[in-house]
């Protein structure tokens, strides 16, 4: 299938009921969003706090606006939540891909999810998966369905399955979900053609970009390659920071001069690279052909070794200090959000926390509201105001550019030895 634009209202959608299974940070959103166009919305959640959560109207993570969203669309009686996966039109399948330890998919969040929507169908219904996935899960997914349900199954030579399946893969970025949702294009994969028009009809009733229809693994290779675009690019700008310090060059001074060039724009360097989609996807690829992902592969390489690198400079700001006091501040994977996953931050707290056991670690983490489990086992690690651990600090480590942080004014700093790993306080 050759990609094709979305004609909105040239297909208006059929669907007045979905399911939106798994309530994170893409499905609830999406299911708030639909909701307030209207359509009866049931989020399905494993997890019993979240169901109660979002019946209250309440929004079990940070993320700007979703609040007001998801109480107005629960006040309405058009979104509620519950452990079951009930009978709708369409399902949105939005649950964890998480990568093992031999760094490919773990599908067995898909494969629940299909499980759980399969005894309820009856021909007809849509079924789409948003959650990030490696080429050719959305028809593992049709497969899980289908295994269980072979009446569902193409009657014969040619026919078409009695349920439609696509991918469309979610596109927004943290702390901006509430409008990317709306305004980004959207990538349509379907199993058939069909089932890739009726789902940018369902998306087009709240997505104002373009809406591209294609196959699904086509669609599923588009979301893994522009994570992995990025990757390359943050890894190009980490190398960077590595040589420059190596040459007693200011990075950013460097790059701000490159940048300059009419056709050349390098990405920022940072501690390394965090969160659950760029830090996870590129593998993806690599796993999917091994063989020509060399530069893949090696992208995340340089992004993972990151923290080490910034681990070496704090110890070299250790240096004639005893027992000293090292200030960290924040723990998120980026700037102004809670979201700690892969993040290079708690990385590198761990790496000081372990190798300098006399050292006193405060960690200021003003949006994420504690540590997480495997930093608070570590008996020199604390949770502290951003202003005490500046002023008890011998060595101040900026992990993540905050807002907050910028209320630390110069004279806090004075007499302290500094790591500024995103060039904040250049
Ligand atoms: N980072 C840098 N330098 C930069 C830019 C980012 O070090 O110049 C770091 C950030 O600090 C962070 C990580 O990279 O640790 C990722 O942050 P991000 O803002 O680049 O991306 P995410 O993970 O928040 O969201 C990405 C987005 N993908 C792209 O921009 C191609 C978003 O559109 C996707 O929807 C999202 O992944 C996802 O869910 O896949």
């Amino acid at each position: 299938m050759s990609t094709l634009i979305f004609k909105p209202g040239e297909t208006p959608s059929s669907v007045t009921r979905v399911a939106v299974i798994g309530l994170g940070y893409i499905g609830l959103p999406t299911a708030a969003i639909l909701a307030g166009k209207g359509l009866e919305v049931i989020g399905v959640d494993v997890n019993a706090a979240v169901v109660d959560a979002v019946n209250q109207g309440i929004v079990p993570f940070v993320e700007p606006d979703l609040g007001i969203h998801v109480a107005g669309a629960v006040s309405q009686g058009l979104l509620s939540a519950q452990l079951k996966t009930p009978v709708a039109d369409a399902y949105i399948v939005a649950v964890p891909t998480p990568f093992t330890t031999e760094k490919t998919a773990d599908l067995k969040f898909v494969q629940a999810a299909a499980e759980s929507i399969a005894p309820n169908l009856r021909g007809g219904e849509l079924i789409i998966l948003e959650s990030t996935s490696p080429p050719g899960t959305t028809q593992r997914m049709a497969d899980y369905v289908l295994d269980l349900r072979p009446d569902l199954r193409a009657s014969g030579e040619g026919g078409r399955t009695k349920v439609m399946f696509a991918h469309c893969p979610e596109r927004v970025l943290p702390g901006r979900i509430m409008i990317e949702l709306v305004t980004n294009d959207r990538i349509v994969g379907g199993l058939t053609a069909e089932a890739a028009n009726v789902a940018a009809a369902l998306y087009s009733t709240f997505c104002q970009g373009d809406i591209h229809l294609t196959d699904a693994t086509t669609a599923e290779m588009a979301k893994l390659v522009e994570n992995a675009y990025r990757d390359v690019n943050i890894a190009f700008a980490n190398e960077l920071s590595m040589i420059s310090s190596k040459l007693g060059i200011d990075v950013w001074d460097l790059i701000d001069l490159a940048n300059h060039h009419p056709r050349v724009n390098i990405l920022e360097p940072g501690p390394g690279v965090g969160g659950h989609c760029i830090a996870v996807d590129p593998w993806f690829i690599v796993a999917a052909d091994p063989t020509n992902s060399s530069l893949i592969r090696t992208a995340r390489m340089v992004n993972d070794s990151k923290p080490a690198f910034v681990e070496k400079e704090v110890a070299e700001n250790l240096i004639g200090l005893e027992r000293p006091t090292i200030a960290a501040l924040g723990l998120a994977f980026k700037a102004n959000i809670d979201d700690m996953r892969e993040s290079a931050a708690v990385e590198i707290v761990r790496r000081l926390a372990r190798s300098y056991p006399e050292s006193t670690i405060l960690v200021a983490a003003p949006h994420e509201m504690g540590l997480p489990a495997d930093l608070a086992c570590e008996a020199n690690v604390h949770h502290v105001e951003t202003d005490v651990a500046v002023a008890e600090a011998d060595v101040v480590v900026l992990l993540v550019d905050h807002d907050r942080f910028r209320e630390i004014d110069a004279r806090q700093l004075h007499g302290k030895r500094v790591v500024d790993t995103r060039g904040f306080w250049r």
